[in-house]
């Protein structure tokens, strides 16, 4: 950092963590090119970053293996009041939880570098942007924070004398002992893991854990758990949504910002090549989008990120090849397998090595019987780098929003697509968003799992009282609020195959919501929305059977009323908190059942 940062609070809340940490030095980050080689270099020579021959200025980490992925048992909302934090997240009471950290920070990074990380949100002096500041002894923080966020002196300069900024404490939770020699990826037990978000006081502290959501700070916890708490706050909203730009051979271009669980091809949506003749897309965010009424009346949303830090396994030329595009360079890859040649390979990349070195570092071989990339092993790439990458990047005003897409994997009752009769009808639609746990994220309990907005472990506050500012939030659009639909690509027949070809060919559903939005084409009301008309839905050049088609939009309405109870039930846990609106919604629904 050269020049020096001017702003009290900033400089008074670095002293107080030096204090309390006690690191060997501190580092404030700028951000530049010549302090991530420098960093980067750090690791390499002490075994915890490996150059890959395969890929320009690339590297590949291993995590330890019990700190894999974001750890939801260990994540918490500590909020005065219980209620405030509702029945969706863990609750410590705030003293109680401060005191208990604070005395796992106590001496936290002795032998270490505590690293400064001036970082905004979002595009520097935009209306929609927030500026954070990380403290953190992890470098591999530092580096992922560099492609995630932007990262240095302009965010200092932006902050001034009194700017305000959101504070974000990190420690791997691994001090050493005077010559003591450092492990490849220290971290604590999971049991000594905290990840806590003080929404009252825009304040993050996280404790243990070196991996993803729980160590970049910029990412989950504060884009999402702050951010929606302060959005709702501040009337605004921040949602776990990829945002995409769909551009029609007439050169309209609709904004889309669509909300799925994990485990659905959000990823892969955000990077679609439409596959219908003429039609263009845009990538403009994978995991997160922030919006606010601006004064033309419409919603405007901005990506916050600079990067995506994405799943590798299932990434493929395939699945994803505008993905596999963006990887050639300037990559952190973590806990996927190393080859012989010296490049990455995960499970479900295109073809598979004769050997490889595991996520754990163990010579592996195919029918090993465990896989060589680990299921959560993930990719940081710039954003700059991906080729569907939208031009207007650093726009400080966003795109306004044309449609909102919730969805989820149900291989059965949901059909491919249906729209909102309303915005009220549409916040529904949302809050009971359902998803069946996949091989990855295995609910034996539960196969079907309500995952609200898919904001089910990002909201920062009462799921109940989430839903009531969604309900207000459509008030004050009124007649410019965007148009709501709800999709599912993984529908199957009795038999076990997909029904829909799913990927590229989603740009045809797509579509239709573009039609719906300019009045192009009607839609047929039934008991639970608004579906295609017969010849609406552009399928030239697939070969799709009658039967298929039938079944992929068959609203089965027994099955429908046998989701009621579970809906019913899922909304009673929030109580009061719960908007009568909603309740109405579900009445409203199993009444149109009824009478269909
Ligand atoms: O496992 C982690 O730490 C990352 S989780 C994640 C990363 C990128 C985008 N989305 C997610 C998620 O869990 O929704
Ligand atoms: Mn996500």
């Amino acid at each position: 950092m050269t020049s020096v940062c001017r702003n009290k609070r900033l400089n008074r809340w670095v002293e107080e963590v030096a204090a309390l940490c006690r690191p060997e030095r501190i580092h404030w980050c700028d951000g530049s090119r010549q302090e991530y080689d420098r960093l980067m270099g750090e690791m390499v020579s002490a075994g915890t970053a490996i150059p890959l021959a395969g890929r320009v200025n690339s590297f590949l980490f291993r995590s330890d293996p019990s700190d894999v992925a974001r750890i939801e048992s260990r994540t918490y909302l500590s909020t005065r009041n219980r209620e405030d934090a509702g029945p969706t997240n863990n609750w410590i009471a705030p003293e109680s939880l401060k005191q208990t950290m604070t005395s796992m920070y106590d001496g936290c990074m002795r032998g270490r570098t505590m690293y400064v990380i001036p970082f905004s949100m979002g595009p520097i002096a935009s209306p929609l942007a927030k500026i954070g500041v990380q403290i953190t002894d992890s470098p591999y923080a530092v580096c992922n924070m560099h492609i995630m966020t932007r990262v240095g002196e302009r965010v200092i300069q932006a902050l001034g004398k009194d700017g305000e900024f959101i504070p974000c404490l990190h420690s791997v939770g691994a001090p050493l002992g005077p010559g003591q020699k450092d492990v490849p990826w220290p971290c604590a037990p999971v049991e000594e893991k905290y990840i806590s978000h003080f929404p009252e006081e825009n304040l993050l502290w996280s404790y243990g854990s070196g991996y993803g959501g729980n160590a970049l700070l910029g990412k989950k916890c504060l884009s999402l758990r702050i951010a929606s708490s302060m959005a709702r706050r501040e009337g605004w909203l921040a949602e776990h949504m990829l945002i995409l730009r769909l551009i029609s051979p007439e050169g309209r271009r609709y904004h889309i910002a669509a909300a799925f669980p994990s485990a659905c091809g959000k990823t892969n949506l955000a990077m679609i090549r439409p596959t219908i003749s003429g039609w263009k897309a845009e990538t403009i965010g994978d995991d997160i989008c922030w919006m606010k009424i601006r004064p033309d009346g419409r919603l405007h949303a901005i990506n916050p990120e600079t990067g995506f830090f994405g799943v590798a396994p299932g990434t493929s030329f395939s699945s994803n090849p505008v993905a596999m595009g963006m990887l050639r360079e300037n990559i952190i890859f973590t806990n996927c397998a190393l080859t012989e040649d010296g490049d990455v390979w995960w499970e479900g990349m295109n073809g598979t090595p004769e050997r490889a070195i595991d996520w754990k570092g163990r010579p592996w071989t195919p029918g090993r019987g465990e896989p060589a990339a680990h299921p959560n092993a993930r990719f940081t790439a710039p954003a700059v780098q991906c080729p569907t990458e939208y031009h207007d990047w650093d726009d400080p005003e966003g795109v306004p929003i044309d449609i909102f897409i919730f969805g989820g994997r149900r291989s059965a009752v949901i059909p491919l697509v249906y729209e909102a009769f309303d915005w009220d009808h549409g916040v529904f639609m949302g809050a009971s968003a359902s998803s069946e746990a996949t091989a990855a994220i295995l609910d034996k309990v539960k196969p079907v799992r309500r995952d609200p907005f898919a904001m089910s472990p990002f909201c920062g506050y009462n799921m109940g009282d989430y839903f009531r500012h969604w309900l207000e939030m459509g008030d004050r659009l009124a007649g410019k609020a965007p148009r709501i639909f709800y999709v599912n690509w993984f529908r199957k027949d009795a038999e076990g195959r997909w029904l829909w070809p799913g990927f590229g060919e989603n740009s045809r559903v797509l579509k239709w919501m573009c039609d719906r939005v300019d009045g192009r084409v009607g839609a047929i009301k039934t008991p639970i929305g608004l579906m295609p008309e017969k010849g609406d839905l552009d399928l030239s050049g697939l070969s799709i059977p009658e039967a298929d088609l039938e079944e992929l939009f068959f609203i089965d309405k027994d099955s429908w009323r046998r989701e009621i109870p579970d809906i019913h039930a899922y909304f009673e846990q929030f109580g009061d908190r719960l908007p009568d609106r909603l309740r109405g919604q579900l009445r409203a629904l199993d009444e149109r059942l009824l009478s269909a």
